[in-house]
Parts: C-alpha cells; structure tokens; sequence
C-alpha cells in the first residue's frame, strides 16, 4: 500500500517513517514535494486536512498530513496551531526562545503545556482523522541535542528530561506523533486494502 505524506518538514518524514514502518511493513510512505497550501484553518484539524487534501489532489494517491504543536496551558493553549512561527518566523530557536521568554516568571507547577498532533487522511471517498495528545511541562531551559522544534523546552509528563534528552525510539514510542499514527495504522490495517 502507497500513501503520499504532505509535509515538508524533514524530521516528521523522519519520525513517521520510523514509527509507521514499525507498525505496518507493507507500508510504502511516499514523500511530497507539491505546492505548499496556506495553512489558514483555525484547529489542528483544519489545517491537517487543508495540507492531506492538497497533496490528494496534487498526486491522486491516498494521502495524510499532520498538524502539530505544542499547547501551553497558561497561554490558554497557544502557541497550539501558531507553533512553527510563534517566534516571528519558522526558526525553531526563535520559537523556543520567545515560549521560554514568555515563561520566564512562571513557576514549575503553572507549566503544564501537552504537544498536540492531529492526523487527516484523504482518500478519494473518505476523509478521516486521529489525534494524539502527549502530556508534561514546559523546562525553565533548553536540554538535549534530538528531535526538533520544542523537544528541547519539553519535559514529558513521568520523566525529569526534555524529550530532546531522549533517545529517539523512546520518543517515537510515547509522542503526540506516534499515539496518533498508532491509530493511523491499526485503520489502515483493517481500511488499507481498499483505499
Ligand atoms: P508541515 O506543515 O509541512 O507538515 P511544519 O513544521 O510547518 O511542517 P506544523 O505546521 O504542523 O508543521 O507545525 C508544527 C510545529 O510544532 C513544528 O514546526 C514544531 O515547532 C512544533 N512541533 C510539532 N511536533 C513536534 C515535536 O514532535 N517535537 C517538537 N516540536 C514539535
């Protein structure tokens, strides 16, 4: 089975390809190089769909996306879908250095923040989605060389690390990414064969 991944972002093809090849070996996850559509919704969901119907409508195959961030309870939520600019632009270390700004005379226990991931699958009769919600806090400092965006400003919830302090298979076990492609694939094994 073929299903194209509309993203650009290299490190989720990375962390997808990792956690759904696991799962599902006869999966073939197919990148995406088509034009990028406005993420304009205002949900992960919104947004999810808008990149999993263009790259359906670019390549004609089944096709999935996600949308993700991080939600930080004490900025009700945000940045949530604004994650990948909140610092001005799509720079990581901006991003993460504004958040920790912002956070800057917040105590430990008014840190809980969850990382967020929404999946959409569009097919040429359905369109379907999963979300996986990863619980913890937000660190007083960066910490740790894995992973990207926010691992490093994100301490799971049962661990004193950041999930940058990880080792990658132990974040591809328990993330926000992988409660929802675990769902994303127990669909497709029952769903795959007649997509
Ligand atoms: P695509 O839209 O092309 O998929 P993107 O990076 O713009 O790539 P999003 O719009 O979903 O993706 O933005 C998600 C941002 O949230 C991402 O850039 C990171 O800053 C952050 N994020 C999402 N998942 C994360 C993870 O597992 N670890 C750290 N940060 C994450």
């Amino acid at each position: 089975m073929q299903l194209v991944l509309a993203t650009h972002n290299a490190h989720k093809v990375l962390e997808v390809g990792q956690i759904l090849g696991a799962s599902l070996p006869g999966l073939e996850v197919l990148g995406y190089d088509g034009p990028e559509p406005v993420e304009d919704g205002t949900s992960f969901l919104e947004n999810a769909l808008i990149k999993a119907r263009a790259a359906f409508q670019h390549t004609g195959l089944p096709s999935f996306a996600d949308d993700s961030g991080i939600a930080v309870e004490i900025l009700g939520g945000s940045p949530g879908i604004f994650s990948a600019g909140w610092g001005g632009t799509r720079d990581s270390v901006a991003n993460r250095r504004l958040l920790l700004a912002q956070l800057a005379d917040v105590r430990p226990e008014h840190r809980a923040a969850s990382f967020v991931c929404t999946i959409a699958l569009v097919t040429a009769d359905s369109e379907i989605s999963f979300t996986g919600i990863w619980p913890g806090y937000v660190a007083a400092q960066e910490q740790g060389e894995h992973g990207f965006g926010y691992d490093p400003v994100f301490i799971p919830e049962g661990f004193e690390c950041t999930a940058a302090a990880l080792e990658p298979e132990v974040k591809n076990a328990l993330s926000h990414r992988a409660m929802a492609l675990e769902q994303l694939a127990s669909y497709l094994a029952v769903a795959g064969a007649e997509l």
